[in-house]
């Protein structure tokens, strides 16, 4: 039966942490892939996060299945994080959304169902570069793949004219796919008046915006860094999509906590997709698990945890902006030459521009790993290895 089945190419990134792992060298550090990882070198379990499982746990809760699209509780109060509590698509119930195996299954979703509402001419504009999985997941659907320009090598920040051009030659229903923050892999985000005119451009063209938020909070905080969302919905752009992730924000990367929200006309068309995204799941996985829903509800329903939490998710984006700085310096004072760049990059991941034979070089003679476009985890980074990647980078940039 399987005698012709080939090997598959394993994944770039989570294939890298396979080699760090097997890597007996002492001192190896992974700044591959992206996951953030605290002072202590470790991957935080958030005290909010903890006192909800604990409290979980000492009630004994049964295991019954949850409904195809989820916890209740958790889709209403992720509606309210990515649309604002005041939104008026949600007063109007404008919005679908069912909890999804993390952000990944959102996507994955999404793109089951938009191919099948777009037919056998199904088209999406990916940003040049963007996460491989995002790329993997709408071919699979059978979406024909197109990219726009994004990031300029020459400044390391955005191409915003060629974003634009590239945009607005695409043809009405093709979906755009835009990463709400934090973008990954390169760390370059538009600004507000940025996300303003891109929005009014997709309006104008009639492209489907298709808002990717996995790292809601990372950057700015949790309503600066929905500006995407939130300008969507002011312009009264009348369809739109949000895949969102809990991965990082709650620290919950194995949990598989994410969501799909998809913006319809009116109340009956969001019923409508809502009836379509359940049928979707239902094909793909049945049902989503509850565990992970069950921490992030918790923590969103208690105003107290809440606000606890917003406060943990601020020193996990503060390390990180010390640690971008920190590199910075630390880079500037040994004589590399300049990086000021990353300072103005956001988010987990900084594109540093090192080349692929640089990057070569970090992992064989230093035991340092980063991705092979240059993509370095600065979440990753801390006090005890900051000098050890400077030293090593300034020695490969020679
Ligand atoms: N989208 C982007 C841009 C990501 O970087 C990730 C990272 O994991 C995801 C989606 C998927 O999130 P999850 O790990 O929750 O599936
Ligand atoms: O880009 C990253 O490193 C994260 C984690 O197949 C990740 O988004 C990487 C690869 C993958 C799934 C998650």
């Amino acid at each position: 039966f399987f005698a012709s089945v080939e090997m598959a190419p394993g994944d770039p990134i989570l294939g890298l942490t396979e080699t760090y792992l097997a890597d007996q060298r002492p001192g190896k550090i992974n700044l591959g892939v992206g996951i953030y990882i605290d002072d202590q070198g470790r991957i935080p379990l958030l005290p909010t996060v903890r006192e909800v499982e604990l409290a979980l746990v000492a009630t004994g809760k049964p295991r019954g299945y949850l409904p195809i699209d989820g916890l209740a509780a958790y889709n209403r109060l992720t509606q309210q994080l990515l649309f604002g509590a005041e939104s008026s698509l949600l007063a109007a119930g404008r919005v679908a959304t069912a909890q999804t195996i993390g952000g990944s299954a959102a996507l994955r979703v999404a793109a089951d169902l938009l191919k099948q509402v777009a037919g056998a001419g199904a088209k999406i504009a990916i940003s040049n570069p963007s996460w491989g999985n995002h790329h993997v997941v709408f071919r699979t659907a059978g979406f024909e793949l197109l990219d726009y320009r994004y990031y300029d090598a020459s400044s390391h920040g955005l191409d915003f004219a060629g974003m634009l051009e590239d945009l607005g030659r695409l043809e009405p229903g093709t979906v755009v796919l835009l990463h709400a923050c934090c973008h990954n892999p390169t760390g370059v985000d538009l600004d507000a008046s940025q996300w303003q005119q891109v929005i009014a451009l997709l309006q104008e063209r009639r492209l489907l915006p298709f808002v990717d938020m996995a790292y809601q909070g990372f950057d700015k905080g949790i309503e600066q860094d929905a500006t995407a969302v939130r300008l969507l919905e002011a312009s009264g752009t009348e369809a739109f999509v949000v895949a969102n992730s809990y991965s990082k924000s709650f620290s919950l990367y194995g949990e598989r906590v994410g969501a799909l929200s998809m913006v319809g006309a009116d109340r009956d068309e969001a019923a409508r997709l809502l009836s379509k995204i359940k049928q979707t799941i239902r094909a793909n996985y049945s049902s989503p698990s509850t565990h992970g829903a069950s921490l992030v509800a918790g923590v969103l329903g208690s105003a107290e945890l809440r606000t606890r939490w917003e406060h943990e998710l601020g020193e996990m984006r503060s390390r990180i902006h010390a640690m971008r700085a920190g590199l910075v310096d630390k880079l500037a004072a040994l004589g590399a030459p300049d990086f000021g760049f990353i300072n103005r990059q956001a988010g987990m991941f900084s594109y540093s521009g090192l080349s692929k034979a640089q990057v070569h070089r970090l992992r064989d003679e230093y035991a340092i790993y980063a991705l092979d476009s240059g993509r370095i985890c600065v979440a990753a980074l801390n006090r005890s290895n900051l000098d050890t990647v400077a030293a090593a980078v300034t020695a490969v940039s020679r």
